[in-house]
């Protein structure tokens, strides 16, 4: 963890301007405000970008716009918002760096965000390695697009951050590895309440454990003796969650 932390603060020293990254239909629970201080302080433009766009709905849009300035909404499986963010991009870097054409942007944020995606939405081809799983992408690589030059990094998490729940919800860990799926379930129900109810087609229940229940008895998602397996229930869910599936 430490060494990841020393590799965002070398891209933070050497970037011109720093995305930060965060997953628009959760963009409080993916901003890391560690990494937020650190571009504060050596005072480089920072500009917010809330990637899967395509899975948000449109008031989670308008709250994040409040609070995240600037920011620019990209779909980068769709190839939407990315003309507008080299737009902002050269806007802010030419106010900061007076007389300046090029620049280089680090892209920073919580693992499986979706950063390399981004880059490769930006570039216009495929340069930097994704995956679906969490931590893919291991060092920091260099991608050139036109006259910007774009930093991939690692996903980090808050340094003292233990929230298995939350980084199931996340997708910082994967559906498969996920220790307790239930507890994510349920961070998401939270977040959301009634989305899981509707996408699954069962009524809202007492609580969110007979919410479960009642999916995994309607998916005949059952165990022994017949009785509901939320386990597997949840781990189903929190798959269709990671997959976008859910929305
Ligand atoms: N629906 C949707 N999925 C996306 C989008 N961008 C990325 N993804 C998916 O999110 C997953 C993670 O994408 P990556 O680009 O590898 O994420 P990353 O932030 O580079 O991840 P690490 O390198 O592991 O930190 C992949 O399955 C992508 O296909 C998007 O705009 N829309
Ligand atoms: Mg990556």
């Amino acid at each position: 963890m430490a060494q990841f932390w020393q590799l965002v603060n070398k891209v933070i020293a050497e970037a011109d301007i720093l995305l930060l990254v965060l997953d628009a239909r959760m963009p409080a629970q993916t901003l890391n405000k560690e990494v937020v201080d650190k571009v504060r302080r050596v005072g480089k433009p920072l500009i917010f970008v809330l990637t899967k766009a395509d899975l948000a709905g449109r008031e989670q849009a308008e709250l994040a716009k409040k609070f995240f300035r600037p920011c620019v909404f990209v779909s980068a499986k769709q190839f939407q918002g990315t003309t507008m963010l080299r737009e902002r991009i050269l806007i802010e870097g030419k106010k900061a760096y007076k007389g300046r054409e090029g620049f280089s942007i680090g892209v920073l944020g919580y693992p499986n965000v979706g950063k390399s995606t981004l880059i490769n939405a930006l570039k216009g081809k495929r340069s930097a390695p994704t995956s679906p799983q969490a931590g893919h992408t291991k060092g920091v690589q260099r991608i050139r697009a036109g006259s910007l030059y774009f930093i991939d990094t690692p996903g980090v998490i808050p340094y003292m951050e233990k929230n298995p729940a939350k980084h199931a919800m996340i997708g910082t860990v994967d559906f498969t590895k996920a220790k307790e799926p239930d507890l994510a379930v349920f961070e998401l129900m939270d977040l959301y309440p009634g989305k899981i109810e509707v996408f699954y087609g069962v009524g809202h229940g007492e609580g969110k454990e007979e919410v479960l229940e009642a999916i995994a008895i309607k998916r005949r998602m059952l165990g022994k003796g017949g009785k509901p397996d939320t386990q597997r229930m949840a781990r189903q869910i929190l798959r269709d969650w990671q997959e976008g599936k859910i929305r």
